[in-house]
């Protein structure tokens, strides 16, 4: 059992997609939200070596800013073909190549030239990795993965960032092809959610939001 997280919360990320998400998860538990650019937060630079460490770094600058406990995500990509790459580099390569269609390009070029053209050779996983952090230093973190492969070409306009290239195992539709419903997938019986971002959620909420 974690501590329990009550009135307001900063939402720790500068993604709108993922803001989106967010305030979408925390929605059914009544917590009033406020996003960083709301609060004109800065971006602090991301210098962790892992997600967690990423997602702990945001949302302790928040909250010593905001004075409000403060909600993080960092998440990535990884192809296991390419080493788990973008990983913790998703944002930064999409943004040196102009964006994430270019970024897509990118993975799908890179995994013909290791002639990766077989699902089974285009695994990858999507890592959410979520921090809260209060202003007196108390920290939760939690994270979690989904499994699937990358598609050529990409599929849908739903979601976000690399949604269009990747379809989770088990459904034959990509990210970009669901509903935020259909992606956040929690189901009313408390069974497994969907989403990186979704599952590592449900731990949070277990830990901090109920009971
Ligand atoms: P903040 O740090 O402000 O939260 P960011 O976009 O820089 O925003 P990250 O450093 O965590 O966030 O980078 C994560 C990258 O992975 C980013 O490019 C996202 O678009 C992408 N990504 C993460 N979750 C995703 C999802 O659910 N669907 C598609 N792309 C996702």
């Amino acid at each position: 059992m974690g501590r329990r997280l009550e009135g307001r919360v900063v939402i720790a990320t500068h993604n709108a997609g993922k803001l989106r998400e967010m305030r979408e998860l925390l929605a059914p538990y009544g917590v009033a939200c406020q996003s960083a650019a709301e609060l004109d937060l800065p971006e602090p630079p991301e210098t962790g070596e892992t997600f967690i460490e990423n997602a702990l770094i945001k949302a302790r600058s928040a909250a010593t800013i905001a004075r409000l406990p403060a909600f993080a995500d960092d998440s990535g990509l990884c192809v296991s073909s390419l080493n788990n790459e973008p990983g913790l580099h998703s944002a930064r390569l999409a943004r040196d190549v102009g964006g994430f269609p270019q970024a897509m390009g990118v993975i799908e070029q890179r995994l013909q030239e290791r002639g990766c053209i077989a699902p089974d050779q285009r695994r990858a996983h999507f890592v959410s990795a979520l921090a809260l952090v209060w202003p007196d230093g108390h920290e939760e973190t939690f994270e979690a993965r989904v499994d699937g492969v990358i598609v050529n070409p990409p599929r849908g306009s739903a979601g976000f960032g690399y949604d269009p290239a990747f379809e989770p195992d088990g459904y034959d539709r990509t990210f970009g092809e669901m509903s935020a419903e259909e992606k956040h997938g929690i189901p009313a019986d408390g069974s497994r959610a969907l989403s990186h971002r979704a599952r590592a959620f449900q731990a949070l909420a277990k830990a901090c939001l109920r009971g």
